[in-house]
């Protein structure tokens, strides 16, 4: 009754903010992302009838902060009157710092948890059940270019490309590797509830998702760098005009914006994408790495730069 699984972080370059339904986590849009190969959460979860709670220990130390999502999670995996669950989660990077650490431990989880009870749902199954937990965690489930389409009454997860097809790379500035102020889901509702351009953005994303998918299709990094950083501008438009604003942006983050700004102003092919959370991140064409590192890590305010491929989704790494 034990297994361990690992899963990437993903990076939307058309994003999912918003929600549809609440009560079953489901987006108000569609979104598309890259599965990131360097970083990781790895999820070791241990079902015992004999454990009379579930534990959780975070890189080694013990944390109960995300252990009822995390329960809710296995719950909704395996259902009501599972046995108590030891979980060790342990990563590479900072946790609830808009580096999509939900993500990866939502995907890993749902796919330990199912081994680890011997069951061997679909890849889609299992997105399904990770997106239930957080939306960006059903992308996690899919290596490379991923796609999060709306279907009636759920999700719909592809990859449309895969890492190899188009090996792009991605440079993160941390500018503050320090918890966010306010977690995604209550600022999403926020932006719903009391953005004035909330519904200009649920109407246009379809247009986003469709000039970003044939940009992918067409290896267009011009395109996608133009759809992608509108995209996540539109996205930071929406969170700095609810009420309380939203905003994860720090000076740092601005002036990482401005290297990109002048990078591109150099030919280099780059261009910036933001979350829920003041990191940069660079997506670079891979001869570009080096620069796009380089001028990133001498911005005043970044602390680590990480450099990442494009990864594989979600998987086992120890028999059940
Ligand atoms: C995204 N983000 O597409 C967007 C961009 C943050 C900004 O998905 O409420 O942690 O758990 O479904 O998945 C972060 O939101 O939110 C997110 P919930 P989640 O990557």
């Amino acid at each position: 009754m034990r297994a361990t699984a690992i899963a990437q972080p993903n990076i939307a370059l058309i994003k999912y903010w918003g929600k549809r339904d609440v009560a079953r986590n489901l987006p108000a849009v569609g979104s598309i992302s890259i599965t990131l190969s360097e970083l990781f959460t790895e999820m070791q979860v241990h079902l015992d009838a004999r454990l009379s709670a579930d534990t959780l220990t975070v890189n080694g130390q013990a944390d109960s902060a995300m252990l009822p999502r995390l329960g809710s999670c296995i719950d909704r995996v395996l259902g009501d009157g599972r046995p108590h669950a030891e979980i060790r989660s342990r990563s590479n990077f900072p946790i609830a710092a808009g580096l999509a650490s939900s993500a990866s431990a939502f995907a890993a989880i749902t796919v330990a948890a199912a081994a680890a009870a011997g069951q061997s749902p679909s890849t889609a199954e299992l997105a399904s059940l990770a997106g239930r937990a957080s939306g960006s965690a059903a992308r996690s489930l899919y290596g490379g270019f991923v796609e999060l389409a709306n279907s009636e009454d759920d999700i719909v997860v592809r990859t449309i490309a895969a890492a190899s097809e188009w090996p792009l790379n991605v440079v993160v500035a941390i500018t503050e590797a320090g918890p966010k102020a306010v977690g995604s889901t209550v600022a999403m509702e926020t932006s719903r509830k009391t953005s004035p351009f909330y519904s200009s953005w649920i109407e246009q994303q379809d247009q986003d998702l469709d000039a970003a998918r044939q940009a992918i299709h067409d290896r267009d990094f011009s395109q996608l760098a133009a759809v992608a950083e509108h995209n996540c501008l539109k996205m930071h438009s929406v969170m700095w005009t609810s009420r309380p604003p939203v905003v994860y942006w720090n000076s740092a983050t601005m002036r990482c914006l401005q290297a990109v700004r002048d990078m591109q102003a150099d030919g280099l092919g780059v261009f910036f994408t933001m979350d829920a959370g003041p990191q940069v991140k660079a997506v670079c064409l891979p001869e570009c790495t080096d620069a796009v590192r380089a001028s990133l890590a001498s911005v005043n305010g970044v602390t680590e730069v990480m450099v990442s491929a494009l990864g594989d989704g979600a998987r086992l790494v120890e028999p059940g």
